[in-house]
């Protein structure tokens, strides 16, 4: 399995990337300025304003539009971060939404291994949805076998996809990993922290942070049997997003706003877009 898989992801283009004529910036925290998942953007203010990104950078694929109505949802400014000591990346965005839905009756069957494969009340809620590919080898997320265990094996092994329920889910229920490595919850491997004043349906901001550490293998079965990415500083990896407006529909979004402009960088790092793990700022160097 392991060979047609790697015959697969080498037949990709491994320049493929969207948008083509652009390289995304990723800012690299010192050590002793490593941002807390909170929810307050403090912390980001050490980094320059050309590491984010505002709601021009986005194209509205469902639709296939780029015209914005920041009334409507307002991609204010989102960034990423890299460290090289704790090996993760950092992410944060400042969204206005005139209608926050983040409650679902179905709480008790979200986080099992079934709704994550069968992709069970997924949507119907804001998300933001992250799709990593840290070794820039245009790997896939879905579709690797007809056959169920050795899809389950590799779904998000290669390029992880991650579905962040943007304000958590009922309070607490955070992010939705496509596939069965479960374990990266743990907070060694991903946290969240976020702010906002906002109530389910009503409109507001809302600032969010959150941390993942990227793998080149990840393997349901736990950490020792995975490999971790080693971001390194000056590689290009790929990196995609996308944030999915959900208003009017508990089952469906209404809009879904792609970074790389691609509709289809959930399924594979094709469709995702090239970033810089970029060298400390000259400012913060020892
Ligand atoms: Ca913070
Ligand atoms: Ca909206
Ligand atoms: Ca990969
Ligand atoms: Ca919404």
């Amino acid at each position: 399995m392991r060979i047609v898989v790697t015959l697969l992801a080498l037949a990709l283009p491994a320049s493929a990337h969207f948008p083509h004529d652009s390289v995304f910036k990723v800012f690299q925290f010192p050590d002793q300025h490593v941002p807390t998942m909170d929810g307050d953007g403090a912390d980001w203010d050490i980094v320059p304003t050309d590491y984010f990104v505002d709601h021009t950078a986005y194209r509205e694929t469902l639709h296939d539009s780029t015209a914005t109505d920041t009334l409507d949802l307002h991609l204010i400014r989102a960034a990423v971060g890299w460290n090289d000591r704790l090996n993760r990346l950092y992410f944060i965005a400042e969204v206005y939404d005139d209608v926050w839905r983040f409650s679902h009756p179905n709480t008790d069957s979200l986080d099992t291994p079934h709704s994550r494969m069968a992709g069970a009340y997924v949507h119907g809620s804001d998300i933001w949805e992250i799709v990593v590919d840290a070794d820039h080898a245009g790997d896939r997320v879905i579709n690797f076998s007809e056959e169920p265990e050795a899809e389950f094996r590799y779904r998000s092994a290669y390029t992880q996809n991650y579905h962040l329920y943007m304000p958590p889910l009922n309070g607490h229920y955070w992010h939705w990993l496509w596939g069965k490595a479960l374990w990266t919850k743990r907070e060694e491997f991903s946290s969240v922290g976020w702010s906002g004043q906002v109530q389910h349906l009503d409109s507001g901001r809302v600032v969010y942070e959150f941390y993942i550490t990227p793998f080149d293998d990840l393997h349901p079965d736990g950490p020792e049997h995975s490999v971790a990415h080693d971001l390194t500083e000056n590689a290009i990896i790929g990196l995609g997003w996308a944030f999915l407006d959900a208003d009017e529909q508990a089952d469906g979004f209404d809009a879904f706003w792609s970074l790389s402009k691609e509709m289809k960088l959930y399924c594979s790092g094709e469709y995702i877009s090239d970033f810089k793990l970029m060298p400390l700022e000259s400012d913060l160097v020892d």
